[in-house]
């Protein structure tokens, strides 16, 4: 089985002394989301952090006002307006000379779809916000819907027989505004996801990060497994775990095997891909295309430029 997260330890003296998710949080069991925070927190370290966080299970997570599960300040916004909400505490926080980073945590839902145009226009503005996509691949807070998020062949509440078309290519879409730093992470590459997540913090200007999410009432799976779902995803080539830096400088991080074995387990161990609803071979073909076409991005690739070469409004 896989090895325990961050060596088994949830809490060191070198973490934050106020963890950004306090503990007795309402988080299912195993969410991914979760580990996400505790890994957000531990590089976050003792930075100072604003969080906007617009509509989906995170914005639960803090619970009934005026108690917090977040150990930092955190503005709910509308799914609209997050990028929008956190570019107006950015420029506050530069006029006031304060040195605080301001992060956007938004689901699939919040980053794909619905809160996409304000996302891309802080991206196009290079806004000094990090914002960290927590991809569950659903809208699990309202019950479980597809979003564009969702990969091929996954039965959600309105794909009962699994999803016909392609996972939207969200990277690709942030590369396309020339972002200084985009990357997926991966919790099951933890090393790889902290030393993104540092990076991510360092660098000023607009900055993306992706996070494939378990969601073990969503998918359908067994709690305990999430992290070995995502190492099954990046072996099978499902999630590419990669870095672009001012849209144009591409590198894959960590090289998949490709092989059918990994596709199955990441299939077979989730209610969501049950039945009919999607073959091996379809879900190779799938991965396969979408490798084609990031070949194509990292083999053209220029040299890194540092993540600093775009200027703000
Ligand atoms: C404009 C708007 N449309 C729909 C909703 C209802 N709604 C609330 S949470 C949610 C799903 C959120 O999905 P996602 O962003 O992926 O986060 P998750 O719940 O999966 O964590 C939806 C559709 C809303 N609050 N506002
Ligand atoms: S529904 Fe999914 S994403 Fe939401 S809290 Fe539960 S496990 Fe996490
Ligand atoms: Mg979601």
């Amino acid at each position: 089985m896989s090895d325990p997260i961050l060596g088994g330890i949830v809490r060191t003296d070198a973490d934050r002394a106020e963890p950004i998710l306090r503990a007795g949080n309402t988080n299912c069991g195993g969410c991914g989301m979760s580990i996400a925070l505790q890994m957000i927190s531990r590089a976050v370290a003792e930075r100072r952090v604003q969080i906007v966080i617009p509509a989906c299970c995170g914005i639960v997570t803090a619970g009934p006002f005026p108690a917090s599960a977040y150990g930092a300040p955190v503005v709910a916004s509308t799914f609209a307006a997050a990028a929008a909400v956190a570019t107006g505490l950015a420029r506050v926080a530069h006029a006031n000379n304060e040195d605080i980073r301001v992060l956007c945590f938004a689901g699939d839902g919040g980053t794909y779809d619905i809160g996409l145009a304000s996302v891309s226009a802080a991206a196009e503005r290079n806004e000094d916000i990090l914002f960290l996509c927590y991809d569950n691949e659903i809208y699990g807070n309202t019950g479980g819907q597809r979003s564009s998020a969702t990969p091929f062949g996954a039965t959600t509440t309105t794909t009962p027989a699994g999803k016909r078309v392609d996972k939207k290519d969200i990277l690709a879409v942030m590369a396309a505004h020339r972002v200084p730093y985009a990357a997926s992470v991966s919790m099951a590459h933890p090393e790889d996801m902290m030393r993104k997540l540092r990076r991510a913090l360092d660098v000023r200007g607009f900055r993306f990060l992706h996070m494939l999410s378990p969601c073990p009432t969503g998918w359908k799976s067994e709690p305990a497994e999430g992290v070995q779902l995502v190492r099954w995803a990046v072996e099978s080539g499902l999630y590419p775990v990669v870095e672009i830096v001012n849209g144009s400088s591409w590198a894959v991080n960590v090289e998949p095997s490709f092989s059918e074995e990994a596709i199955e387990a990441f299939l077979g161990r989730q209610g969501r891909f049950a039945g009919a609803s999607v073959t091996v071979a379809e879900v190779r073909r799938t991965v396969l295309r979408s490798w084609d076409a990031l070949r194509a991005r990292t083999d053209r690739s220029t040299a890194p430029l540092g993540a600093q070469g775009m200027e703000t409004d």
